[in-house]
């Protein structure tokens, strides 16, 4: 049996071809291609960057699709359904908004394959493959390493993704994750954890947990187990671990260079509207966090999500200022997304608020980066726009040179000074270029 495993683009340029330059090894379908028993041909294509073969025969296709890249990935599912060929989708989008993913599929998969995925190869061996596979969400990988070697040759940028935990205890309004995970957290063992760190060849890890720092304990162990494996790291954590200065020494001694941190807003009204919880707690500015954070080095990449009810386009100028004075070595300025099957979603729904049908991620005029609703105090083409400018002037050749000069973070060691060369200049030119790019190819 031959299996074709498909990360899907976003879509493309208005005028020009999109390839994403900042490409990392899709995880998911190392996972699943580990997943799969060994009698089975697995091929892996990456439409970020190669075109998928829709003629060469292939008996099931399988797709991981987020919202991002649902549009797409029906596109390329309804081309193989046309040729007689099989499709399951699985992923954020199959998994909390299945009847739509359904009308593109012959199986929908919901929920993580670790327990599921073998049945329904299985299955599709014998010819007897169901339209829905429900499986719960649960430990990564155990017992597991991903199947790395699928990913050679396609130019990922030289990090490994590896996962420790899966889901968050906190509940913003916005969020996916938790509602993906229904507010569990998932750990996976650690010794597994070193084994595929050590299982694969490159020293930067990104551990693609959503809060690596929801339970502070297992991460110092981990950050024990880590010191003598002499790498270095980069994760996800919610900025209340600056509440823990033992766990802050942990984390730089085993080697951690940042993390990427919701700041989302720095205006109190917006972050209570967002629900976000682990920011709230005694908040007065984040004055005190980032200088912890940077007291330990930490290269922080800081998001924002911009558009909560008591947003003005002061506000949003107000924010990249607060980027701009701590040096951030990177800060996305997203716009607020109403992701389907969130709490957001739903409240702006009741509001009669959702701009384009309420399915952004699939209408035809819908483009990357604009505004998907009406915010309160600015019109959606004031908040683009807002936002926009931020991520322009954020990304100004002089600012990338004045937040390099930065001596307790940036130009601490000579590991972060050429972690942000390599790394910073990449995602600013792919900021650029996504800013207005159609969803799908088609
Ligand atoms: C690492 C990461 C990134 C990396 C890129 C990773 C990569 N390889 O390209 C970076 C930082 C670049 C990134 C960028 C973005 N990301 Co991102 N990212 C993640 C993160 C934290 C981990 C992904 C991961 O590798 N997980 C580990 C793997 C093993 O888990 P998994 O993907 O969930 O897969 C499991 C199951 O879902 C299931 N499954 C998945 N696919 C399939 C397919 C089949 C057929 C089957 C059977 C099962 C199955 O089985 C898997 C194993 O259990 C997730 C959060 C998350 N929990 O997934 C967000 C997440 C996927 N990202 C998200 C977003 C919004 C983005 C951006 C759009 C942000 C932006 N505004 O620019 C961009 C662009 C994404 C794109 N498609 O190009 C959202 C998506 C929300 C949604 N509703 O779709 C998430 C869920 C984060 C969130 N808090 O909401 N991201
Ligand atoms: S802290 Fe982060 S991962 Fe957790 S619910 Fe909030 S946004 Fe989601």
């Amino acid at each position: 049996m031959k299996l074709t495993l498909i990360k899907p683009t976003i879509g493309t340029g208005e005028h020009s071809l999109y390839v994403d330059e900042g490409r990392m090894e899709p995880l998911n379908l190392g996972v699943l291609a580990a997943l799969t028993p060994a009698c089975v041909e697995v091929s892996l294509f990456d439409d970020r960057m190669e075109d998928i073969p829709f003629d060469v025969p292939t008996d099931l296709v399988a797709i991981t699709v987020e919202t991002y890249t649902a549009r797409r990935a029906y596109e390329i599912a309804d081309e193989y359904r046309a040729r007689g060929v099989k499709v399951v989708l699985g992923g954020f989008q199959p998994t909390l908004l299945p009847a739509e993913s359904a009308r593109h599929a012959d199986v929908i998969f919901i929920g993580d394959a670790e327990t599921m995925w073998e049945t329904l190869i299985r299955d599709a061996q014998n010819g007897t493959l169901k339209p829905v596979y429900k499986a719960k969400p649960g430990i990564p990988q155990p017992g597991l390493l991903t199947r790395r070697d699928l990913y050679e040759g396609k130019g990922y940028l030289p990090i490994s993704l590896v996962q420790f935990t899966r889901g968050c205890h906190f509940a913003c309004d916005f969020c996916a994750v938790s509602q993906y995970f229904d507010r569990q957290h998932y750990m996976r063992n650690i010794k597994e954890v070193i084994e595929e760190i050590e299982s694969q060849q490159r020293s930067l890890v990104f551990f693609v947990d959503d809060n690596i720092a929801v339970n502070r304990e297992a991460l110092k162990e981990l950050c024990r187990a880590l010191i003598p494996l002499k790498i270095n790291w980069v994760s996800q954590a919610s900025i209340d671990i600056t509440q823990d200065l033992e766990l802050m020494g942990f984390m730089m001694k085993s080697g951690c260079l940042g993390h990427v941190i919701g700041f989302e807003s720095i205006n109190r009204d917006n972050l209570l509207n967002a629900k976000k919880s682990p920011n709230l707690s005694g908040f007065s500015g984040y004055g005190e966090q980032v200088s912890i954070l940077r007291d330990h080095g930490l290269q922080t990449w800081a998001a924002f999500v911009l558009g909560y009810d008591f947003e003005t386009e002061d506000s949003i100028k107000q924010t990249l200022e607060f980027a701009l004075e701590n040096h951030f070595t990177f800060a996305a300025f997203n716009i607020l997304m109403p992701y389907p099957a969130t709490p957001l979603y739903d409240r702006l729904k009741r509001e009669g608020r959702l701009l384009y049908d309420g399915q952004w991620w699939l209408h035809p005029e819908y483009r990357f980066n604009n505004a998907a609703f009406v915010p309160k105090l600015m019109t959606p083409e004031a908040l683009t726009n807002a936002c926009h400018e931020a991520r322009t002037r954020f990304n100004s050749v002089p600012s990338v040179i004045r937040r390099f000069l930065d001596l307790k973070t940036n130009m601490r060691t000579m590991t972060r000074m050429i972690s942000y060369w390599k790394f910073t200049p990449i995602f600013r030119r792919e900021v650029i270029k996504k800013h207005g790019m159609r969803f799908g190819l088609k």
